[in-house]
Order: structure tokens, then C-alpha cells, then sequence
């Protein structure tokens, strides 16, 4: 059983989850009527990890040039890994989301832009496609639990979503909603967490270089437990910042409260940049291991990433810049 098979670098569930929403996954699987799919999936992760083979109009867009300016410090994660160990909770609170993401329906696909900008708009994922250049470039992932992985992404710059949204100069943040629909995704029918998923970044972190929508990894467009048909991923904060399906772009000039803000805000903060001094409040972020590598790495401020974003934060004061 999946859940019975720990690898080194996985921390107890129990440790990974606040306390307040830790519930008996087990019993909670039975009553999304999922038990039984669970327990039909003998055969070992990645002996059941799905082929990922349906028909996706962009897929001609893959393998897209690779941007050499990112280089990585550490091997490339193996992607039967990074697409069979992932989080993502409209699916399981646990690991195995593979087992469970086939019904997510990427096509067809409507992507809005709306609040303070020139001219609201909803497009599809395609048509959206048509307007950016994709380009493959390689980042370290930091999840907040302390695992990390280092992957090929294929997408575009967030600036040059910014440049077809044309937000207006009132607007402070950018708040991003993944899909709600709890018949393509079980987990939302935990009621206990803020559905949907959201997140949000300041409009100088969404013109940041680094900031990028992604679409693909390794060479093809996304696999289904890593968020297609668009994603965000930002190498610098912990993970969850990184939202994924995302449905919904709104300009404002008030603060996103995020799914996990929301959840456990002592936890969970607006900035969450990786920073290895400061501990999460129920362990150290001072190291991490990568998935599939048994010894741990020491974690990097701005994880490693400071020589493009820390300015950034140069004049932020009295705030919680990493947590
Ligand atoms: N919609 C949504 N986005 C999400 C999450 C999620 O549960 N739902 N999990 C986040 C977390 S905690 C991490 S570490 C990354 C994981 O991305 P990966 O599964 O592609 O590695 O996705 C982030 N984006
Ligand atoms: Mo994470």
C-alpha cells in the first residue's frame, strides 16, 4: 500500500498537516466513497502511475526552447517522482495524487482576468497559448515540508500574462483561484479546508524575471497531479505559493487571504520565502532532502535565488517575510 511505503525523504503526515485539520484519512476516504479505490490499487505507485496519454491540443507546442540563463546546482529530479509524489489537494492530502488527478478535464479550458484592469476578459487555455512564447527553463521547487525536487518547466514569464491583462496602475496584487468542482475533484468534498485553492503575489513579484506560468515539464505538457493546464511557479517561496489549475486571474489592491492563510495563518503567511533561520513552527527549514535522494541538503535563503528577488523586499518592514 501506497500510504505504508515511506521513502526517506517523506516527513509523517501528521507532521506535514496542521494539527486542527488532521482527521482519520482513512475514514474520511471511505465516506468520499474512495476506499475502495484505494485499497484496488495494489500494485505500487508507480507500477499504477497513468500514462498521461490524452489528446492535448498544445501538444505540438513541446519540447520548447530552453532558456540557459537557470542553471541547477543539483541533478534534475527523475519525473517518475516528481509526477507520482505531489501535492495537491484537491485530489488527497496524501502523496499518491497520481492515483486520483484523472479527473481533472484540462480541455476546454477558461482562464479569467478580471478586477482592476482596462478590460475584464475570459479565454481559453489555447488562445491564451497563442499569445506567449514558451520556453523550457530549469528551477529548484522548496516545499514547506521540506522536500524539494529540480525540474525542467516549460512556460512563459508571468510579465507577459500581465502585459495581455493590462492591470491598472491602482492594482496592488494579483490573486490567483484554481478550478472549484468537487465531482472532478474529491478532495474539495473535504469540507474542512477554504475551497477553492487561492493564492496571491504583489504586482512587483508578478513582473519578478522568475515568476513563471507553466504549462509543461520535461519536454510535454503538464502531467495531471502537477496542475495543468497552467500553473504558477515561483523557485524563490515555499511551494504552496506555487497554485496550480488556475482558472482565475483578479488585479486588486487588497491582500489575498490564501487557502493556507486561511487555514492555519500562523503557519502559513502572505510572503513564505524560503528562508533556512527561520522554522516552520513544528520543525527546522534549515535543510531539505530532494525526492529520491536519501541525505539531506542545506537550504539556501530565497533558496538560492536572492540575486533576483531579495531586492524586492528591501523596504518591507514589520512584516513576516518568511513564513
Ligand atoms: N491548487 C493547488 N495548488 C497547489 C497545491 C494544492 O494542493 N492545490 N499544493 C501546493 C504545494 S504545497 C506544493 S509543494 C506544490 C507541489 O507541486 P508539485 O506537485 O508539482 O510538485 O503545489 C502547490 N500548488
Ligand atoms: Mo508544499
Amino acid at each position: 500500500m501506497w500510504a505504508k511505503r515511506k521513502r526517506g525523504w517523506e516527513i509523517p503526515e501528521r507532521e506535514a498537516t496542521p494539527e486542527s485539520v488532521f482527521h482519520d484519512r482513512r475514514a474520511l476516504l471511505k465516506a468520499m466513497g474512495m476506499g475502495a479505490l484505494v485499497a484496488a490499487t495494489g500494485a505500487g505507485p508507480l507500477a499504477a502511475t497513468p500514462a498521461f496519454a490524452d489528446a492535448d491540443p498544445s501538444a505540438g507546442l513541446y519540447p520548447a526552447k530552453a532558456n540557459p540563463k537557470y542553471v541547477l546546482d543539483r541533478p534534475v529530479t527523475a519525473e517518475k517522482l516528481s509526477t507520482s509524489y505531489n501535492n495537491f489537494y484537491e485530489y488527497t492530502s496524501e502523496k499518491n495524487v497520481f492515483e486520483y488527478s484523472d479527473a481533472l478535464q484540462t480541455r476546454p479550458w477558461s482562464i479569467a482576468i478580471d478586477g482592476m484592469v482596462e478590460k475584464p476578459m475570459t479565454l481559453g487555455v489555447d488562445d491564451l497559448l497563442k499569445k506567449v512564447t514558451l520556453e523550457e527553463r530549469l528551477y529548484r521547487h522548496r516545499c514547506v515540508e521540506t522536500w524539494s525536487m529540480a525540474v525542467p518547466w516549460t512556460g512563459f514569464p508571468m510579465k507577459a500574462l500581465l502585459d495581455i491583462a493590462r492591470p491598472l496602475s491602482s492594482a496592488k496584487y494579483v490573486r490567483m483561484t484554481t478550478f472549484m468542482d468537487p465531482k472532478m475533484a474529491p478532495g474539495q468534498r473535504m469540507f474542512f479546508y477554504p475551497w477553492p485553492y487561492i493564492e496571491g503575489v504583489t504586482m512587483f513579484e508578478a513582473n519578478n524575471d522568475l515568476a513563471f506560468l507553466v504549462t509543461g515539464m520535461y519536454g510535454k505538457p503538464l502531467p495531471k497531479p502537477d496542475g495543468p493546464p497552467l500553473r504558477l511557479v515561483l523557485p524563490w517561496k515555499y511551494g504552496f505559493k506555487s497554485i496550480k489549475s488556475i482558472v482565475q486571474f483578479t488585479f486588486t489592491d487588497k491582500q489575498p487571504t490564501s487557502f493556507w492563510t486561511a487555514l492555519q495563518a500562523n503557519e502559513y503567511g502572505f510572503w513564505a520565502n524560503v528562508n533556512p533561520a527561520v522554522p516552520h513552527p513544528r520543525w527546522s527549514q534549515a535543510t531539505e532532502r530532494e525526492l529520491g535522494e536519501n541525505t539531506r541538503r542545506p537550504t539556501l535563503i530565497w533558496n538560492g535565488y536572492g540575486e533576483y528577488v531579495a531586492a524586492m523586499y528591501d523596504g518591507i518592514k514589520g512584516e513576516e517575510l518568511f513564513r
